[in-house]
This record gives C-alpha cells, sequence and structure tokens, in this order.
C-alpha cells in the first residue's frame, strides 16, 4: 500500500528500540518516541525512517532501505543488531570468561553483513591477560585488528587507541555479558550515562547488565556514534548456508580452491587442502574445531 507522502513527514533516525516502541532523532537532535506503522515491528538502531507526529509522540511510516544489517537467526527466531553500520567492534574480556565461539559467531555473521570487524580485548590488568591475548594470535594472524584496552583502570590509554579508530564512524559494540561495553561508552560519550555493571558474584546483586540498545553521539557534531547492546548467548547463524562458511574464516578461506574435489566440505574428503594447512599449523587448532561444530549446526539444519 502507497504511504501517503503529507508534507508532515519528517526524516529521522532510530537512536533506540524497547520492542515496539522506537526514539527516533531528527535531524535538529530532537527526539520523539514514536512506534511503527502497522502491526509488526522491524525498526532496529541505525535505521533511518520517515515519521510523522501525532499527539503525543510519532508514528514512523516507512524505514529507508538499509545499507547493512546485523543480525543472528536461531531455529526460531531472528534478532537484529543494528542496520546501516560503518563497523563492529567485538568487545571481549580476560574476565569473565567468554566462549571463543561466540567471538567467532560474530565475526562471521559481521562478514557475511558486509561489516568489517575489529575486536576490543579489554581488562588486561587482571591476571590471565597473557592466557587471553594468546587466544587471540590467530584472530591477529588472520588480519583482524585487536585492540588492547583497560578502560576501567586506565582510560586514558583505551581513549587515545580508540579514537582514531571510531572518528566519522558509526561503531556497534557487540558481547558477550560483563566485557565492559557500557564502561567504555561512558568514558567516550560524554553525555551517556549507560548502565554499568559492577557484578558482586556472591550475591549477584547490584548489577546493570544493559538490555536496550542505544545509539550514542561522541561528539557534538554528531558524526561519531557507539552502539551500546546488551550482553549475547548463543548466536545463531542460520543465514549461513554451510557450503559458504570456510569463506566468511579467512584463516580458512586462504586456502580454499586448492582442494582435490571442487565441492570439498573440507570435512571428511581426502585432499582436503583446509586439512593440510590445518596439518602444517596454518590454521589453528580451536579455529578448526569451531569450524567443524558451525558446519554441524548449520547442516544439520538442512536436514
Ligand atoms: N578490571 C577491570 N574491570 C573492568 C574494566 N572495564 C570494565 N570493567 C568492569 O567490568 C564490569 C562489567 O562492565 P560493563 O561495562 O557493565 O559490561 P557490559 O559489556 O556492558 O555488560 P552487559 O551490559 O551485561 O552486556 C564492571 O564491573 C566494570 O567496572 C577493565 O578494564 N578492567
Ligand atoms: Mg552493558
Ligand atoms: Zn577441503
Amino acid at each position: 500500500m502507497p504511504v501517503a507522502h503529507g508534507p508532515r513527514l519528517q526524516a529521522g533516525l532510530v537512536v533506540a528500540a524497547h520492542g515496539r516502541h522506537v526514539v527516533v532523532e531528527s535531524g535538529d537532535g530532537a527526539r520523539v518516541h514514536c512506534h511503527p506503522r502497522g502491526k509488526r515491528s522491524e525498526l532496529v538502531v541505525g535505521d533511518r525512517v520517515l515519521w510523522q507526529p501525532t499527539g503525543d509522540g510519532g508514528v514512523v511510516e516507512r524505514i529507508e532501505p538499509r545499507r547493512n544489517l546485523l543480525f543472528r537467526q536461531d531455529a526460531w527466531r531472528t534478532k537484529s543488531f543494528a542496520a546501516n553500520l560503518d563497523q563492529l567492534m567485538v568487545l571481549v574480556a580476560v574476565e569473565p570468561p567468554f566462549a571463543e565461539g561466540q567471538l567467532a559467531r560474530a565475526l562471521v555473521a559481521a562478514h557475511a553483513a558486509g561489516i568489517p570487524a575489529c575486536i576490543g580485548l579489554n581488562k588486561i590488568d587482571l591476571p590471565g591477560a597473557d592466557a587471553t591475548r594468546a587466544r587471540m594470535a590467530a584472530y591477529r594472524a588472520m588480519g583482524v585488528d585487536v585492540l588492547e584496552l583497560t578502560l576501567k583502570t586506565d582510560p586514558q590509554t583505551a581513549q587515545a587507541l580508540l579514537a582514531p579508530r571510531l572518528a566519522g564512524r558509526t561503531t556497534l559494540l557487540l558481547g558477550p555479558s560483563g566485557m565492559g561495553k557500557s564502561t567504555l561508552i561512558n568514558h567516550l560519550a560524554p553525555a551517556a550515562a549507560a548502565q554499568v555493571g559492577e557484578i558482586s558474584r556472591a550475591l549477584n546483586a547490584g548489577r546493570h547488565t544493559t538490555t536496550t540498545t542505544t545509539w550514542y553521539w561522541l561528539d557534538e557534531a554528531r558524526r561519531t556514534a557507539l552502539i551500546d547492546s546488551p550482553g549475547f548467548q548463543e548466536f545463531g547463524l542460520r543465514q549461513v548456508a554451510p557450503a559458504e562458511l570456510a569463506a566468511l574464516m579467512p584463516d580458512l578461506a586462504a586456502s580454499l580452491g586448492r582442494c582435490r574435489f571442487h565441492n570439498c566440505t573440507h570435512r571428511q574428503e581426502p585432499g582436503c587442502a583446509l586439512r593440510a594447512a590445518v596439518e602444517r599449523g596454518e590454521i589453528s587448532a580451536s579455529r578448526w574445531r569451531l569450524y567443524g561444530e558451525l558446519y554441524e549446526e548449520l547442516a544439520a539444519t538442512l536436514r
């Protein structure tokens, strides 16, 4: 159904999304609470929209075509994180522990969506930093930048490292809970009041884990933006076909095209160039294990 293009239609940016409720920011920085037109809300932070004022808020009439969309797809649902991104920063930390699959999956999803990605490794002030740093070696080797951060104990150094990478761009911060995403936002966005969780293991009290995705401007000119997001646990990749997976993992992709069989799945076949690369130590054992797990998961959905 064509939408009436009345004179009251205004351009805006979705800066927060809570279910069917979104906050839309106008070009002059004014913010208004809006609902989508129609039953199904598919608005995400970063969406450029056309909206129309109502009595006490607004109605989003149209979503502009998206340049990209980062999402995860589980068995039963698709969860969109944000749209129109310049880059993704996956934030991990020395503590609490995270599964390497969480990091790897976020990077595959970004690659599949055509969004450049880097890694922030936070809390290197804590004991155990060397072990976590070692887990990052495979990612550095495949060309992913890893920025080492101490956001709580030395925010100035972290800020100096981050500033040139973030300037003039829209960056989504993604990562498991407790890695320091909101801490990072609070140090960089002057007006932010992102809630930071002080994790009390004994009581599990006083935790302020982020529950909504929110856009923060880092500069008055509103050119540099960081998006805070709730920590994720599961990260389904059902949007990826099993046969595409290796091409989305740069360390594996480097050996593609040299297997005996052109349609090699790199699982059991003889003459597999990827397995040979594992044996030569060019692909790490943990990354190879991840490939196997992910491949089986994606192939199972087709059976
Ligand atoms: N030791 C140390 N602690 C840090 C550092 N950065 C953040 N923290 C602490 O880590 C805890 C979690 O930080 P948050 O910023 O809330 O983490 P988050 O990634 O936003 O977590 P969710 O909102 O649950 O996804 C807080 O207690 C922070 O103070 C750091 O560089 N070193
Ligand atoms: Mg948070
Ligand atoms: Zn192969």
